[in-house]
């Protein structure tokens, strides 16, 4: 049995109240029982951390080394620009995988880089909740389940 750490970024606990075009009426903490859920099929366990702070979030990346087999992040806008949070996941020595619930790559310009990306094993982006689900496949790829 292996355990995941899903992370949050800033703003992503107003889900399901604002702006529903872009980012639909499910909000966070059906994305993180849908995780859960997706996970405990496999025979794992899920911790969930969301967070508006990058600092909270750089430390929860450092907590997970050895105690996490992957880490599911959708980092919010930080993707787009925190360098410590790409540090953070250099330092983790298990699977990252980068989760978008819009497609970054069809919205603002600023949007279409990604410092979280190179620290992934891959982006899963524009599938709305149906991406978390993707995403914990792509996790525990080749991990032990009970
Ligand atoms: O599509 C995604 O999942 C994003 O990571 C969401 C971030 C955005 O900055 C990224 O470019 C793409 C923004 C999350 C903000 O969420 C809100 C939800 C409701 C109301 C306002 C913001």
């Amino acid at each position: 049995m292996a355990s995941i750490l899903l992370l949050h970024g800033p703003n992503l606990n107003l889900l399901g109240q604002r702006e529903p075009a872009i980012y639909g009426t499910t909000t966070l903490a059906d994305h993180q029982e849908r995780v859960i859920r997706a996970a405990a099929d496999r025979g794992h366990t899920v911790e969930v951390l969301q967070s508006n702070h990058e600092g909270e979030l750089v430390d929860a990346i450092h907590s997970a080394r050895g105690r996490h087999v992957a880490i599911i992040i959708n980092a919010g806008a930080l993707t787009h620009y925190s360098w410590s949070i790409h540090d953070a996941l250099g330092a983790f020595e298990g699977r990252v995988v980068e989760v978008h619930i819009s497609n970054p790559h069809a919205r603002e310009s600023f949007r279409h880089v990604s410092v979280v990306a190179p620290k992934a094993v891959c982006t899963i982006a524009g599938l709305g909740a149906e991406g978390y689900d993707l995403a914990v496949r792509a996790a525990v790829v080749n991990a032990p389940s009970r």
